[in-house]
């Protein structure tokens, strides 16, 4: 495949509800798309990024310096056999997962739709239809909490992850586990404590929780494995984790039991797919984590959630729960059941609303094969 052109815009999107998590409150989101074109196939990725440096290092602005500088130059008018080949042109190019992750998707978008077949099929998914969660804000009270709870899983959901920060945490737990005894209940924390507050976070051991997902810093994998060893819960790593390499040293040496796979932050599909097989040699269950995305970036976590190692509901949830119009068509619907059925379809599966993406961009950048960078 060779690459003819890509596209980089910035949509604006504003989300339904705020979305509270212990770095931060989000509403209006500064959405990223990528359109590769290759073959004369167009395919769409996204990147996940956030507004601000406050989950991993990237933000939209340094995601879209690194496409503009360096990742657009290098891969424009180059030729892959494959997409899982793609990293390999990148390999110059230190972290910046997310912006090098919605490049590289695009493409297996478009190999997907060259070969006539599904994404997640492409991508050795086995599981036609994938499990759900929820992970719901951080609210005012724990009474307000328990309501969105109970609407939620009235829609079908299977597993809920609540957001928690020091001050807003074993209260609201513990108003969710009285009113819910069984539900598969999980907790994160997106680094807001310190080892020294290990005594607090043994704590939760009392409610029967899945995991609790990130407590300590973001960079800090022995930190997690100490935690690790005084408590009966699992720990769940999402922001350490951006490679095989972590995640093989995190459960060598049992920092974590269980691993949240998301796309943008591991680099995209070929490293999601080799972070799912290290864990899944050893018998550690990941699941997929979400970024607030669009469609197009939901579309890819149906797809990747297929593997066969993806084995505890994800944060892929419906379209109508983030966004009053999605850029896709159809939107992403849930069952009844808390499922998403993977399409059948060529590709990402979805159609792309491009008529709504024109009129939500703010800024497009493109650059074709023949000609340098245009406006
Ligand atoms: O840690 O999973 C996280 C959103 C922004 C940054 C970090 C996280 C999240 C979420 C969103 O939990 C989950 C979703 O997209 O549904
Ligand atoms: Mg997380």
């Amino acid at each position: 495949m060779k690459i003819e052109s890509v596209t980089l815009r910035e949509l604006r999107m504003r989300l339904t509800t705020p979305f509270e998590t212990s770095f931060g409150v989000t509403q209006d989101r500064r959405i990223l798309l990528v359109e590769v074109i290759a073959e004369g196939i167009s395919g769409w990725g996204e990147i996940t990024t956030i507004e601000t440096p406050s989950y991993n290092a990237e933000t939209t602005d340094t995601a879209w310096h690194i496409v503009s500088d360096f990742i657009a130059p290098i891969v424009v008018g180059r030729s892959v056999s494959s997409a899982s080949e793609f990293p390999a042109l990148l390999a110059g190019i230190r972290g910046h997962y997310m912006a090098k992750a919605g490049v590289e998707n695009a493409l297996w978008d478009v190999q997907a739709q060259q070969e006539g077949v599904p994404l997640w099929k492409l991508l050795g998914g086995t599981q036609q239809e994938i499990s759900c969660g929820v992970s719901l804000g951080i609210r005012e009270t724990p009474a307000s909490l328990v309501s969105k709870v109970a609407e939620e899983l009235a829609c079908g959901y299977q597993r809920i992850k609540l957001k928690i920060k020091p001050g807003k945490d074993v209260e609201f737990v513990a108003a969710v586990r009285w009113e819910f005894k069984d539900i598969l209940l999980s907790v994160d924390a997106n680094s807001a404590y310190r080892l020294e507050d290990s005594e607090q976070l043994r704590t939760f051991d009392e409610f029967g929780l899945l995991m609790i997902e990130q407590p300590l810093e973001w960079d800090d994998i022995h930190s997690h494995a100490r935690l690790q060893s005084q408590l009966r819960t699992a720990l769940c790593l999402d922001e350490c984790i951006n490679n095989e390499r972590h995640a093989i040293g995190a459960i060598e040496s049992g920092a974590c039991r269980i691993i949240n796979v998301k796309l943008g932050r591991v680099g995209g599909h070929s490293s999601a797919r080799k972070v799912h097989d290290a864990c899944r040699q050893r018998n550690v269950p990941v699941w997929c984590g979400g970024m607030l995305e669009s469609g197009i970036g939901r579309a890819h976590n149906i797809a990747m959630s297929t593997l066969p190692g993806f084995t505890l509901p994800g944060d892929v949830s419906a379209s109508r729960r983030y966004w009053a119009q999605d850029i896709i068509e159809p939107p992403v619907e849930v069952s009844d059941k808390g499922t998403i059925q993977a399409p059948l379809t060529p590709g990402l599966g979805f159609q792309v609303d491009e008529g709504l993406i024109e009129r939500l961009t703010v800024r497009t950048k493109r650059w074709h094969a023949d000609v340098r960078a245009s406006a």
